[in-house]
């Protein structure tokens, strides 16, 4: 059988956005940043002659050298900031490109796009300086646009995360699906151990004391044994596993990375 589809959850949302906005804030996750980039967003963006700005977030969680590897990589498309909501960097460089959009438009409408869970949000309340958007590890937040005011003539747009077309073990590994809210949450955690393994398997051991095995699925089952999380039968509760795992991805406590 083959597994469900989730098409552009928001995609008459990104639209409208983009007839609304004059210039684009594609906030991606710095752990996955070339998997977090939204080609619906930047294709309509770019049919629209936006202007785009890609916001790297979440670079506490990444080694310095690897935000600025994958900086370069798409520096060749779209200006690019390193950014963290949580430790409040890349805010000084963020704030001058406002500045200066600002002496270009008479009003800068900025809306904020990226895939579920990225931090758009946050970011929000990073440069406006206090919580005036909601946030959660929970992804699908934010359900409307909300307009926010910065400064006299500049205001951003927070917005729900967009999909593309894509499986939903797919948009788990990215971090923009509830766990719980799987079909098989085994599988989507097995492909992201196969991910973690394949990129920087040490995460493994960091996180939960245990050795990774070339085989994702038995990674997951060692896991499951270290975390003691078992049937009444005695065996392993795989699934809870697999949703523990998920569940410590979304919430950064996993420090694996890749392009
Ligand atoms: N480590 C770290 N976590 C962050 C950062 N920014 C946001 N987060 C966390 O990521 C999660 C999602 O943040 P939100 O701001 O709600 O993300 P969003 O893109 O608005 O999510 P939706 O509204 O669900 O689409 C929250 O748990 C935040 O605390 C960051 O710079 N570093
Ligand atoms: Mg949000």
């Amino acid at each position: 059988m083959e597994k469900p589809r989730e098409w552009l959850r928001e995609k008459s949302i990104a639209k409208k956005i983009l007839s609304e906005a004059n210039v684009i804030f594609e906030v991606v996750d710095a752990r996955i940043p070339l998997e977090t980039r939204n080609k619906v967003v930047e294709q309509l963006s770019k049919e629209r002659n936006k202007e785009i700005f890609i916001i790297l977030n979440k670079t506490d969680l990444v080694p310095e050298s690897f935000a600025q590897k994958a900086k370069s990589i798409i520096e060749k498309e779209y200006p690019v900031v390193l950014f963290s909501a949580r430790k409040n960097t890349g805010k000084k460089e963020l704030e001058n490109i406002i500045k200066n959009l600002s002496k270009k438009k008479k009003i800068i409408k900025i809306g904020v796009l990226g895939y579920p869970n990225v931090g758009k949000s946050s970011l929000i309340n990073t440069l406006k300086r206090k919580k005036v958007a909601t946030t959660s590890p929970k992804p699908g937040m934010t359900r409307g646009e909300k307009l926010i005011k910065l400064d006299k003539n500049v205001y951003l747009i927070d917005t729900p995360g967009i999909i593309t077309l894509e499986f939903q073990d797919e948009l788990a590994v990215k971090g923009s699906w509830i766990p719980d809210k799987l079909e098989d949450p085994v599988d989507a955690s097995v492909k992201l151990l196969e991910k973690i393994i394949k990129n920087r398997p040490e995460a493994v051991e960091e996180t939960y004391g245990v050795k990774p095995e070339s085989d994702p699925y038995k990674t997951l089952e060692k896991i499951g044994e270290k975390l003691n999380y078992r049937m009444s039968g005695g065996s392993v509760d795989i699934k809870r596993t697999a949703k523990k795992v998920l569940w410590d991805w979304i919430k950064g406590n996993i420090k694996a990375y890749w392009l």
